[in-house]
């Protein structure tokens, strides 16, 4: 069986799982072995010097002959060279966070680029649609990094009515039960991220990996509200400073104490204080294995899931 959508058959894609650009952690590599399995890879632009974010893109199109995308965080200083840089390399998806990406919308569109902004609520969403998004990924705050304030079980359905464009949902999902409740909800794709963070072909820290292995439930906890730019992230000494800043309301020092720290955990293995950025389905990530298997295992369980729920119980 197969989950074709209508977002498999924009994208080009054999299966509905987008993978989540996260910054400092979904590079070529990863993003290559995603497309290759049948998803949708995407390199995550985060705060990458551009140069560097082309060498990404272009070591995936070396890679993979499948299409894959690159996540734009809009709240970086130099995003305008960014988008004219991903507007040259003629990408073929774009996903943007963190922000409105409708100043870019126009070129990017032009550019025959798909364009699939992260929204966390309906009127970004619907404002989305009205200039041209192909699809929207509602992220729920279950998510990793930044995040809104829905959950993604009460913003899927909500966006889903909104717009008539495909809504991929985000936030929480690490197994196939997730796949299939998001499609229950009228979701026609997901994006996932922390269990990427756990993929063989991810090329994070493997200290960062373990803890992503070793969450519990409740082991996140979502830092910086202070500064209009919430951020939930694996606790560890880094949060519980943050989140002492957060009491006494300094979102200067936030700011100061938090710059530069996602690389730190990401590429430098710093657990304690490296910003752990991972969604709640942390607790539900057990094992490190490669993209293909994590793609496959998830829509075997989906696909279980959906069939034993086309019967009504006795
Ligand atoms: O963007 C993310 N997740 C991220 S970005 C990031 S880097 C960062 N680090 C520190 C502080 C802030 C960012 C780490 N994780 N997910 C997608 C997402 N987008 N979540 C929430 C939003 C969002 C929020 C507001 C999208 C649009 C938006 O619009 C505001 C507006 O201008 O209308």
């Amino acid at each position: 069986m197969a989950l074709h959508t209508r977002l498999t058959r924009m994208l080009g894609i054999e299966h509905p799982i987008i993978q989540g650009g996260m910054a400092w952690t979904a590079t070529a590599e990863l993003a290559a072995a995603v497309s290759n399995a049948g998803g949708l890879g995407i390199i995550g632009a985060g705060h990458m010097p551009t140069d560097l974010l082309r060498e990404q893109i272009r070591n995936a199109k070396a890679a993979t002959d499948k299409p894959f995308g690159v996540n734009l965080m809009l709240l970086t200083p130099h995003i305008d060279d960014i988008v004219e840089m991903v507007l040259d390399e003629r990408v073929a998806v774009v996903t943007t966070g963190a922000g409105n990406p409708g100043k870019y919308m126009a070129a990017l569109k032009e550019a025959g680029i798909k364009v699939l902004p992260i929204a966390p609520s309906t009127a970004l969403a619907r404002r989305m649609e009205s200039i041209g998004a192909d699809a929207i990924i509602g992220e729920g705050m279950e998510a990793g990094g930044h995040i809104g304030e829905l959950t993604t079980m009460v913003l899927t359905p909500q966006l889903v009515d909104a717009v008539s464009i495909p809504v991929v949902a985000a936030g929480g999902i690490a197994d196939g039960r997730g796949v299939a409740a998001a499609f229950a909800l009228g979701a026609e794709g997901v994006q996932v991220g922390t269990r990427f963070m756990c993929a063989e072909e991810c090329t994070i820290h493997p200290s960062v990996k373990a803890q992503v292995i070793k969450a519990k439930d409740r082991d996140t906890v979502v830092t910086g509200r202070s500064t209009g730019h919430p951020v939930r992230v694996l606790k560890n000494k880094l949060s519980r400073q943050i989140m002492e800043l957060d009491r006494d309301n300094q979102p200067e020092a936030i700011e100061e104490l938090g710059a530069g720290k996602l690389a730190l955990a990401m590429r430098q293995g710093d657990v304690d204080m490296g910003s752990l950025m991972a969604g709640q389905s942390a607790a539900m990530v057990c094992a490190i294995q490669p993209a293909a298997e994590i793609v496959t295992e998830m829509l075997a369980e989906a696909e279980a899931v959906l069939r034993r729920l086309g019967g009504l119980p006795e």
